[in-house]
């Protein structure tokens, strides 16, 4: 690929112009203050909301504040109505953002008017109708937090498992996420998952949990999120870090979360920069791009700032991120056949 100021492109302009491959946002963490308003967010929550996300970009360094934002957003997808509204609104978002593969990930909910499985069906119905409106390509990946506990999450599974049979060509996998200082990893309930055909991706060591990490490294998740404390910069991950390299499991990262939450201290400081020096596998990530207001470009950009990522390596990540997602081989290559495409354009 040709240096980018012979061209006359921005590092900002390429990250936004290039085909991009998202494989971890949460559905309801990804909503924008204008889908909130219009799902009739009341002005105090949507201050509240504004209010939270200014103070975590520019001064708080803490986690437990991002996770007082998510009932916000939970609050305003109660209904079928507005669940898809705001199903909508994400896919239309990455895909102005020139995302081309999505991985959409949501906590099935049962509200008043809604079931568990109705959640389900509604976040389906929606990705169904946009797919040939938008032209992107949206899987999704049922999450099970972690503060369900067994009962309720092996309700969720059998659900997941039901709805996964039904709709085998959108729902690809199943996550567990939440809080990570709450509950704890079941390795029997994700078994079961696996089993039934599901793919798995695990929220792992967000914040440090030796214990738990050791756990879901035996398992061996087809993808891991964060994977922050994992690094053997933190104590006592030396072990851990040793299985991860036998393993080789791809890690979701995503950077501007992890600096907002404050569990990473500087962009410069993450630990993806060890992943890229050790060709280890990873992908480029939002999280939750209302709460942490980013997107898929910001983030492609971070990397390259930061890291002084050349074009042609921000290009293979994106090649590397296809192969690593839950999309099925025929969808693979015609991803690689759009990434070639643009490819061309740069050259
Ligand atoms: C762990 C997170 C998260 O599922 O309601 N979630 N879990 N770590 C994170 N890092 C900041 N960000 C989001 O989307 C929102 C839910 O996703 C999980 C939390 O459970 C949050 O409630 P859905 O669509």
């Amino acid at each position: 690929m040709s240096n980018l100021k012979s061209k006359k492109i921005s590092i900002s302009n390429f990250c936004k112009l290039i085909p991009k491959i998202e494989l971890h946002a949460h559905l309801n963490g990804s909503l924008n203050e204008d889908i909130l308003k219009q799902l009739g967010c009341d002005e105090t929550s949507i201050s509240e909301y504004q209010k939270l996300t200014e103070i975590l970009n520019k001064t708080s360094r803490n986690l437990d504040e991002c996770f007082h934002l998510f009932p916000i957003a939970h609050n305003a997808t109660k209904t079928k109505e507005k669940l898809y509204m705001a199903t909508k609104s994400v896919i239309k978002d990455f895909k102005k953002d020139n995302t081309i593969y999505l991985e959409l990930r949501t906590t099935p909910r049962s509200e008043e008017d809604m079931s568990k499985e109705e959640y389900i069906e509604t976040v389906v119905k929606c990705i169904n109708d946009c797919k040939s409106k938008y032209k992107i390509l949206v899987k999704l990946i049922l999450s099970i937090n972690r503060r369900q506990d067994d009962n309720n999450a092996e309700e969720s599974l059998k659900i997941i498992i039901k709805m996964k049979e039904k709709y085998p060509d959108i729902i690809k996998g199943i996550d567990l996420s939440g809080d990570p200082k709450v509950g704890t990893f079941n390795e029997n309930l994700f078994e079961k998952a696996r089993i039934a055909g599901l793919k798995t991706s695990i929220h792992c060591a967000e914040v440090k949990n030796n214990e738990e990490v050791k756990k879901i490294l035996d398992f061996g998740p087809d993808r891991l999120g964060h994977a922050v404390c994992l690094h053997p910069a933190y104590e006592g991950s030396q072990e851990n870090w040793d299985l991860y390299l036998q393993k080789k499991i791809p890690i979701e990262c995503c950077l501007t979360s992890n600096v907002i939450c404050g569990t990473v201290e500087r962009y410069e400081e993450h630990h993806i920069q060890e992943l890229i020096n050790l060709r280890l596998p990873f992908s480029i990530c939002t999280d939750d791009k209302g709460v942490f207001r980013t997107n898929s470009s910001k983030e492609y950009e971070h990397v390259m700032k930061h890291f002084k990522i050349s074009p042609t390596d921000l290009y293979q990540f994106n090649y590397n991120s296809v192969e690593q997602s839950f999309a099925s081989d025929e969808e693979k290559k015609r991803l690689i056949h759009v990434l070639n495409k643009v490819l061309y354009l740069f050259l």
